[in-house]
This record gives structure tokens, C-alpha cells and sequence, in this order.
């Protein structure tokens, strides 16, 4: 018999736990633990009523997403939910922690549910690429109507305690231990002051505007994604008697199972995860209690909003007066409007104004920062003396960080006399928003102050990654190659609305010229600018983007770049299609027709090419955190799972072909890795390199 299900008879109480950890998912182990368990219990004539509970954080987290693409081993979920619904004694659950997925479908199955007030239900399978598979998608529905079960679980959003209750989801909510709950509430049934039912005898009513209603929600908010239409063909299917019902899931599950999306969701799901393992994992991070942050632009003020949402005091430093007062009001801003959101109490607002942040014009009041993060504009000279500066200012035991986008943190270190208490901590714009930190290790970054920064990073609720010194460190280094990729097929003769158009197609929230625009086209043309004196003489030029900056036209914040938003909406700027002509005609270009695929297919290139040397060079760890990186802070598309996963889809020949075809037209741009030559020769995978 299993040990991860244990049986007590406590009184004329069958008292089941799931007890494996981390989260109670449901395993092969726990599954077939649940079965006996209930069998074991409805032949005890000492006993008159089952209530299963789970140890530790959680009921169940759902299904053994470890166990997906393997092969299946009986019983399935599914039949343990019917198989707890048939018995013919009453089982009651108590769920607390977060009780995901097949964990509430395991609920779903039981008589009778209670929920402590913190638990949070609901089913996450749509962030997998899956609908739920055991019986969700059916018993939900008879307890909640078709529309609110079809919207709940094709978005996966969790539900409150107090939610669920009026949803129908849970019977009772009641405080305490989900042991002591489970006794009291046993009591109850027999006393009769709890009712006790099977949700599949119960009729679902068919809301046939209501399921309309979801599909049309779901086209515009995930127009690519499978998983949440089929969610909703099988909320629909729940009139059906459940037999029927479950075998209808059955299949549009096992369609999603099969999809590209689906695995693609779950390596995103790992990956997030997988990232935290670093070398440094065993470390004690230094404590960090306060924060100083130089600059309180754009990425400063988001960086100190973000320090703020997590309790941690800011004081926030500014060359003079009216810094100080833009960095205020950006503050201000970020926090009401999370308060707007309902990300904030107004009382944590409230506190936060009135004692966590601090504003000065002096580098001196940073001197009991335990961590000091500067965000000045990227010139190394700037960076180097204030380095310098809070060197001598900061208390000794001060980490210092930049959030320096593409400089190098080993020259920057030099400038102090503690190196190895410097790190790069690069945040993504804008900073209390976006996921993404790397965590920028230089040659003397201590291991402990690495450790510090991932600490920092889960504090902030922030997805770490760890980086090597680099121009560019991880993400920005491969977005400099692969961008250039789509300025070269828009001189030879794709319109930049249609790469736009081609990468929004396959996933991109944005494409690459609507991303500079938002961005701003004076930062690519600064870099451009910076790095021209190291420009290769054989990278192609394309002086497109200059010309659009020469005109003052810088994108969204001066209302023209490549498109034009001075009519409200975003629409292709005419006077840009002049600059391009010009351009073409000074190059020699005829201008060629590009499919869409084309698009795509040289883009994506690009940047697993890229991305493929960034492994080479040890600048990321593993292919996953490559991966990560563009996940949480570049908009790629969840459901592709990222750059070296997509590339694994695709496999490392096919890759190696195209780019020595591409080559026969740009020798210098298309050069092949040897990482990916020996991927191709070898029949190896990303994937390898990730388990390696
Ligand atoms: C499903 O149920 C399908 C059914 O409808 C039908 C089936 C037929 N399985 O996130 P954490 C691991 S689909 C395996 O850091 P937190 C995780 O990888 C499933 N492992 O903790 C990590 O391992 P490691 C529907 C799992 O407190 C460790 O546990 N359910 C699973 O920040 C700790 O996780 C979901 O999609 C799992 N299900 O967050 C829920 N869950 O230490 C997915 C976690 O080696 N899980 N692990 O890196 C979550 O959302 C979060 O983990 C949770 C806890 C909120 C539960």
C-alpha cells in the first residue's frame, strides 16, 4: 500500500490524507492510494462517513504534470473522481492551500465540499494547453451554470473562498485545520446539518447564449490558443448524461494533449521553475532590508515601485529638484494605479507614501542601504563615478547593482574596492510590471551576492535569470542580432506592416516595429550609434530607422515612427514608404515578396542562431533559461515555449539547411553555430542540454 494516501478510523470517521509533497499532485501513486483508501473505507462497518483532506500547503495541486507525454498508468484520474462519487458511503473534502485542477476535480467527485477562507480553486489546464480531464468540464457546470463554469475554467482564474462558495463550487467554508474541519464536519453529515450529493446525478441547464457568450470572450482574448475553446465545447457537452459527458472530455483533451501549444506551455511551466537552479543555489543570501536607487527615470521609479509592492523601504536618489519631482509622480502614479487595479490596499498605499519612500538629492543618504541599485542612462562614464562615489559612501557590507541593459559589469566593478559585492540587476521596462531580472554575474560577483540577487528576485516576484557579461547580457544581446533580420526583409521588399502582421500571426503580442515604436526609436538609434564604430564592414546597412529619427519621429511618444498614431489609432505612416523607396533605390534592392512563413521562419532563425552562441559563450546557464528570458520579459509567445524549445520543434537540421541557404545572400549574417552544426550532425536537441 501506498504511503503518500494514509486511512485513520477516528471514531465512525474515515479520515483519508493525500500526504506528497511539495504540492499533493496526483500521481500514479496517490490515485491508485485514493481507490483503496475509499474501498477500505466503505468495508469498515465502523465507519459512516469518508472526508479526505491533504497535508502540508495544499489539498491537490492537480494532476503530476511530470507524469504528461508518458505513458498513462491506470487508474486514471477520471475513473478515481467516478469512483469516489459511487461510493456508497458519503466522502466530504476539505480544501486549503490551492486546490488546482484535478485536485478540485477530485473534490468535484467527493459529496460534499469545504474550503478553509484562504483557499484559492480553480483550474489552471488552459496555462497547460489542456481542458480539465477528469470530469471538471462536466460536474463544474451543474454546480455553477454553464457560463460561469465556461468562463472560469476556459480562463483559468482562481476563485475565492468566498467565490467558489456562491459559485456553488464549495458548500461551506470553515477556519481552522483541515484535520479538525474534516471531524466537525463528518459530525455534521451525520446530524444532518450538511447535505451530501452526487454532482453527476445533478442536470446541467443548457445556457446556449451564455456559451456564445464565453467563445466570443475567449476568440478575443486568446485568438491562437486551442485549449480554452475546447474547454468551452466541453462545458457545452455537460447537458449530456455524464457518462456521455466524460467520454466527450475525454477525447477534447486528449486532442489537447496532442498539440505542439500544450507542450510548449508545459516547458514554459518548468522553466520558470527550472531557472532557480543555479550554481549559487546553495548560498545564504546576504539580508537585504533597505534599498537606495540612483535615478528615478522610467526604470528607476518602476524599480523602487516594485521594492515598494514587496515591504521593502526605498530611498530614492536624484541629481536635483525636478528629478526628484518627475520620480515622485512616476511613483505615484505606478501606485495608484495598482491600487486602481486592486493590486494595492488603499491602507498599504497609504503606508507606503507615508514611511517607506524617501527622496534625496544627496548620494550620502544611501550610505545604510544594504543594496544599492543605480539606474542612470546607459554612459559608462556616468556609471563608473558613481560607482566610485557610493564606494566610498555606501556602508561596507553594501551590494551595489546596475541596472545597466548592455554595459559591462567587470569594468564597473572595478571602479569600487569591493567587486565581488557587485552585480548586474537588470530589470525590464516597466519595471513593477515585467517579470524578468537578470541577475548579471561578473568575474567577481561573490556567490553568496548571486544568491542575494535570486533573493531579491522571488521577493520582488520577479523571474531571475542568471546572466553572464556580455553586451547585451542574455536578452538584449539576441534581440541586437534577430532584430536586424527584419529591417533587412523590409529593404528587400516585405512591408514592415506585414513582418508585423506575419509575427503577430505566430504569437508575438507586438511585432518588432510596433515594439520600437513603443520602445521609442531613439534608444535603437543611440545603440546603433554607440556600436557603429565596431560595426562589421560586411553587416548590411539600413538606414531606414535613422531616417525616421533624423525627421524627429521617434514613435509613440512623438506620435509618428513607423506608424501614425496622430488619429488615435495606429496606422502605417504614408511618409515612411518614401524613406523606404529612397532607401531600396540607394541599396540597388528590387523589391521581392515575402510569405508570411518566410517571415516568421528567418526571424525565429535569427534569434535561436543567437541564441544558440549565447549558450556556446556560457552566457546563459542552460538552453531553458535562454527560454525564460524571453518568456517573462520579450512577449514570446507562452505557447511556443520559447526560442530553444521552438527550435527543438523544428530540429537543428532543418535549421542548419536554412541558414546555409540564406548565407548564398548574406554570408556574414547567416553564419551557422557549431553548437547547432554538431545539434544537426548528432540528432541532439536543446532539450539534451537542458537534462545535461
Ligand atoms: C491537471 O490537473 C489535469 C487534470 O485536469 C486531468 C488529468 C487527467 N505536478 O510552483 P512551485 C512542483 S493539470 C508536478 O515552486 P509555489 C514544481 O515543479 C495540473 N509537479 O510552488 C516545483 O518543483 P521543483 C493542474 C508540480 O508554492 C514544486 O512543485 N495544476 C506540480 O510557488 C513547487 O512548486 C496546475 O497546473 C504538479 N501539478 O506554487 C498547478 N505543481 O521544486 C501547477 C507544482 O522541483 N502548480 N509542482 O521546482 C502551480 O501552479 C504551483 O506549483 C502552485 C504552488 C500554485 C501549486
Amino acid at each position: 500500500m501506498s504511503d503518500v494516501t494514509t486511512l485513520e478510523i477516528l471514531g465512525s470517521t474515515a479520515l483519508i490524507t493525500v500526504d506528497n509533497p511539495p504540492v499533493n499532485a496526483a500521481s500514479a501513486a496517490v490515485r491508485q492510494g485514493l481507490v483503496n483508501r475509499i474501498d477500505e473505507a466503505n468495508s469498515n462497518d465502523a465507519v459512516d462517513v469518508i472526508a479526505i483532506i491533504g497535508a502540508g500547503r495544499t489539498f491537490t495541486a492537480g494532476a503530476d504534470i511530470r507524469e504528461f507525454g508518458k505513458t498513462p498508468v491506470e487508474p486514471m484520474l477520471t475513473e478515481v473522481c467516478s469512483h469516489i462519487e459511487a461510493s456508497a458511503k458519503p466522502v466530504i473534502a476539505v480544501l486549503h492551500g490551492t486546490t488546482l485542477g484535478g485536485g478540485l476535480e477530485i473534490a468535484l467527485g467527493c459529496h460534499a465540499r469545504i474550503g478553509v477562507p484562504t483557499v484559492q480553486l480553480g483550474f489552471p489546464e488552459v496555462s497547460l494547453g489542456i481542458i480539465p480531464g477528469a470530469g471538471g468540464t462536466q460536474r463544474a457546470p451543474r454546480l455553477s451554470g454553464m457560463g460561469a463554469a465556461a468562463e472560469y475554467i476556459a480562463s483559468g482564474r482562481r476563485l475565492s473562498s468566498d467565490e467558489a462558495l456562491a459559485k456553488g463550487l464549495l458548500d461551506a467554508i470553515a477556519d481552522g485545520e483541515p484535520r479538525a474541519i474534516a471531524l466537525d464536519q463528518a459530525e455534521r453529515v451525520r446530524q444532518g446539518d450538511l447535505a451530501t450529493r452526487r454532482v453527476g446525478e445533478l442536470d446541467a441547464s443548457l445556457d446556449p447564449d451564455a456559451i456564445t457568450a464565453a467563445r466570443a470572450a475567449v476568440a478575443k482574448r486568446a485568438p491562437l490558443l486551442v485549449a480554452p475553446q475546447r474547454c468551452i465545447d466541453a462545458v457545452a457537452d455537460s447537458t449530456l448524461e455524464l457518462s456521455a459527458g466524460l467520454a466527450r472530455e475525454r477525447e477534447l483533451f486528449a486532442e489537447c494533449m496532442a498539440t505542439d501549444q500544450h507542450k510548449g506551455l508545459v516547458h514554459a511551466f518548468f522553466a520558470e521553475r527550472a531557472v532557480q537552479k543555479i550554481p549559487e543555489a546553495s548560498e545564504t543570501p546576504r539580508p537585504i532590508e533597505s534599498l537606495g536607487v540612483v535615478g528615478g527615470g522610467t526604470m528607476g521609479s518602476g524599480i523602487a515601485t516594485s521594492a515598494l509592492f514587496a515591504g521593502l523601504p526605498v530611498t530614492l536618489v536624484e541629481m536635483n529638484a525636478d528629478g526628484l519631482d518627475r520620480a515622485r509622480t512616476a511613483i505615484a502614479g505606478n501606485l495608484a494605479g495598482a491600487v486602481k487595479r486592486g493590486k494595492l490596499s488603499q491602507d498599504k498605499h497609504d503606508a507606503i507614501l507615508a514611511s517607506a519612500l524617501t527622496f534625496s538629492t544627496d548620494l550620502a543618504d544611501l550610505a545604510e542601504s544594504d543594496l544599492v541599485i543605480e539606474a542612470v542612462f546607459e554612459d559608462m562614464d556616468v556609471k563608473k563615478d558613481i560607482f566610485a562615489k557610493l564606494d566610498t559612501l555606501c556602508k561596507p557590507t553594501a551590494l551595489l547593482a546596475s541596472n545597466t541593459s548592455y554595459l559591462d559589469i567587470n569594468v564597473i566593478a572595478a571602479c569600487t574596492n569591493r567587486p565581488t559585492q557587485v552585480l548586474g540587476l537588470h530589470f525590464f521596462s516597466p519595471a513593477h510590471i515585467m517579470r524578468l531580472l537578470e541577475v548579471v554575474v561578473g568575474d567577481q560577483t561573490a556567490p553568496d551576492v548571486v544568491a542575494t540577487g535570486f533573493a531579491l528576485g522571488k521577493r520582488l516576484r520577479k523571474v531571475a535569470v542568471r546572466a553572464g557579461v556580455c553586451d547585451g547580457f542574455i536578452g538584449n544581446r539576441i534581440l541586437g542580432h534577430f532584430r536586424k533580420v527584419a529591417d533587412y526583409m523590409m529593404l528587400d521588399g516585405a512591408h514592415y506592416s506585414q513582418i508585423d502582421a506575419a509575427l503577430e500571426d505566430f504569437g508575438f503580442a507586438m511585432g518588432p516595429f510596433a515594439v520600437s515604436d513603443l520602445a521609442g526609436l531613439d534608444i535603437g538609434w543611440a545603440t546603433r550609434k554607440r556600436l557603429a564604430a565596431t560595426k562589421p564592414a560586411a553587416e548590411r546597412d539600413v538606414g531606414v530607422s535613422d531616417r525616421i529619427c533624423e525627421n524627429g519621429w521617434f514613435g509613440r511618444k512623438t506620435q509618428r515612427g513607423f506608424y501614425d498614431y496622430r488619429s488615435g489609432k495606429k496606422a502605417a505612416n504614408p511618409d515612411v514608404d518614401a524613406i523606404l523607396e529612397a532607401e531600396r533605390q540607394a541599396a540597388g534592392i528590387t523589391p521581392a515578396a515575402f510569405e508570411n512563413s518566410d517571415i516568421v521562419d528567418r526571424y525565429m532563425t535569427a534569434m535561436i542562431a543567437e541564441a544558440t552562441r549565447v549558450i556556446e559563450d556560457g552566457i546563459a546557464l542552460r538552453p531553458v533559461d535562454v527560454d525564460t528570458v524571453f518568456l517573462f520579459g520579450y512577449g514570446f509567445p507562452r505557447q511556443r515555449g520559447g526560442p530553444l524549445h521552438y527550435a527543438d520543434t523544428l530540429g537543428a537540421a532543418a535549421l542548419v539547411a536554412r541558414m546555409e541557404r540564406w548565407a548564398e545572400e548574406d554570408a556574414h549574417y547567416w553564419q551557422v553555430p557549431a553548437l547547432l552544426r554538431k545539434m544537426a550532425a548528432d540528432g541532439s536537441t536543446f532539450a539534451d542540454l537542458n537534462r545535461a
